[in-house]
């Protein structure tokens, strides 16, 4: 058992009919610097992914392709886990929906709740919408002219006799948690939304379909555990993976979750079913739902039709050129966090690489190291006791940035946090042209100012890399080396970041640059958006791997 409080994140499991895009990385991605932060600050952390398999389309896919079922999800599975390696994704565990160590605990989840009444037999009669697996209210089929709200396709009227989840019997308790704890539903945007459709009135919703055992895609599922004769609905069994996979006695400690990172599409699910699940349950509800918005690309939305998602094939083309870090960096500062939808667009990606990075941490480190290697043989020079100089106050002004940084990712601002390593980098800059180092080197009788300069630009990059290292960690590690400060196993945040951490003597080593400049001329690495005039790009259906 550890000492050190425990921290759990989680992302959506994806749904294998799918190939993985920027969408999935992108969540996992947020997901994995956080986690990594966590981890700096002396967690004990848990970061949790996964599949979501046993969705009705799964079958029709797995048919589109003459293989069964598990065959396909195996396949797609791999894909997903491949893709998040590429990513340098550090996560602890991937579940997958259709492996036993799930489907037992969903069966356990579900008759504990028949036990208490929650889940009861009635009858349901709604509009079905095929394409997502979903009811939606009357309103919402009105309001969209009986068609889906998301593709558009004719919505189905049906009635089915089914297991219900009594969720109108937690509308009062859950309106006053989210009341209570005002950082439960993020960001602000989404809560509004969703108080607003809860105080509409919450009623029972369907947990289980009713099998038709002649149709392969019906009998998809984990059956309910009385009733063979129905299936668990899809997302009741995929909201519980969650907790299925740390319900165990090695890792109960992780539950609560302390931020379910989502996109904005599958908020209700998150923010109304689970957490009164989990009420009737009687478990305590994960600290933070965060609901993210969108990338689209090149100004237009990302969709199948436009054949313009940024697929793998995509962003291997971009991790080719610029690096992988480059693109994990583009994808945390300027991804959609907050409650608007974010571009990916090429210009873009050139510039922010080349002001963060290549301007940016890369040519700070290669400025001063070169300095040092030139002024004092590559060895640290010793600041004598200086630590406030030319109006730069630097233990507090890096300790505020390292401070700031934390307190940021407490509070799920994960661009915040990064921009406080670009903020510090910044100040080493405005400092050495403050202070023109170079000039200074000129006057032997100013060497001990040179080297008390150097030491603090060192030092302050030193604090940067780490806070970037979340986001960068293979470049922020090779940078740390560099500077002889690779974190050992066992340093805390707080050692780390502390000031003095740097050893007057250590060795300081130029090497190649970080983050050679880019061209903004380029064409992109994968030739553009297709439909955005710059050539054909990835087609529809370029799958990973190619
Ligand atoms: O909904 N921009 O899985 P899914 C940003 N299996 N993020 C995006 C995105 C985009 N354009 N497109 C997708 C499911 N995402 C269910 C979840 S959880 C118990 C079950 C991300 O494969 C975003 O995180 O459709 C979104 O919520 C998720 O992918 C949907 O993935």
């Amino acid at each position: 058992m550890s000492s050190r409080p425990a921290y759990y994140v989680t992302t959506p499991i994806y749904y294998v009919n799918d190939r993985p895009h920027i969408g999935h990385c992108y969540t996992t991605l947020v997901a994995d610097a956080a986690a990594r932060f966590m981890r700096l600050a002396g967690r004990d952390v848990f970061f949790l992914t996964g599949t979501d398999e046993h969705a009705e389309k799964v079958v029709t896919s797995a048919q589109e392709h003459g293989v069964s079922p598990i065959e396909w999800a195996d396949r797609n599975a791999q894909a997903f886990r491949e893709a998040f390696g590429e990513m340098g994704f550090s996560h602890d565990d991937f579940i997958r929906t259709t492996e036993p160590r799930h489907i037992g605990r969903v069966e356990g989840y579900i008759r504990a709740l028949q036990a208490t009444g929650d889940i009861y037999l009635g009858d349901y009669v709604g509009w079905w919408d095929p394409s997502q697996e979903e009811y939606v209210t009357e309103t919402t089929a009105r309001e969209h002219d009986y068609k889906s709200p998301v593709t558009g396709r004719e919505l189905v009227k049906r009635t089915e006799r089914n297991y219900f989840f009594r969720l109108s019997a937690y509308q009062d308790r859950l309106l006053a948690h989210i009341e209570a704890n005002p950082g439960f539903l993020r960001p602000d945007a989404r809560r509004n939304e969703v108080v607003g459709r809860i105080r509409q009135g919450l009623q029972d919703v369907p947990v289980s379909r009713a099998i038709d055992e002649s149709d392969a895609a019906s009998r998809w599922g984990i059956r309910m555990p009385e009733d063979p004769s129905h299936r668990i609905y899809v997302w009741i069994d995929a909201l519980f993976n969650y907790l299925s996979t740390v319900d165990t006695p090695e890792r109960e400690r992780f539950w609560p979750a302390d931020l379910h990172l989502i996109g904005k599409d599958i908020l209700w699910f998150h923010a109304v079913i689970w957490p009164c699940m989990l009420m009737a349950l009687q478990r305590d509800l994960p600290g933070c739902v965060y609901a993210h918005s969108y990338w689209i690309r090149e100004g237009r939305k990302m969709s199948k039709s436009l054949g313009n998602f940024i697929d793998m094939p995509t962003l291997r083309a971009y991790v080719g050129r610029y690096g992988l870090d480059a693109v994990r960096w583009h994808l945390l500062t300027q991804g959609p966090l907050g409650a608007t939808d974010a571009d990916f667009a090429h210009a873009k990606f050139v510039e922010v690489y080349n002001a963060d990075l290549a301007n940016g941490i890369g040519n700070a480190a290669s400025r001063v190291s070169n300095m040092i290697g030139k002024y004092f043989d590559g060895a640290c020079p010793d600041p004598k006791g200086v630590t406030s100089h030319a109006g730069h106050d630097w233990p507090a002004i890096a300790g505020a940035c390292a401070e700031g940084a934390l307190r940021r990712i407490e509070s799920a601002d994960f661009a915040g946090a990064l921009q406080e390593g670009i903020a510090l980098t910044r100040r080493v800059d405005g400092y050495v042209n403050a202070t023109e180092p170079f000039k200074i080197a000129k006057d032997d009788a100013r060497r001990d100012e040179l080297g008390a300069i150097l030491y603090h630009c060192a030092e302050a990059l030193r604090i940067a890399a780490l806070l970037l290292l979340p986001a960068m960690p293979a470049t922020m590690t090779d940078m740390l080396g560099r500077f002889s400060s690779a974190p050992k196993k066992g340093e805390t945040f707080d050692d780390l970041a502390r000031w003095g951490g740097l050893r007057p003597g250590a060795g300081i080593e130029k090497g190649e640059s970080l983050f050679p400049r880019a061209d903004a001329k380029e064409a992109p690495p994968d030739g553009g958006a297709p439909g955005a005039g710059k050539g054909p790009g990835d087609l529809p259906g370029a799958g990973l791997g190619a």
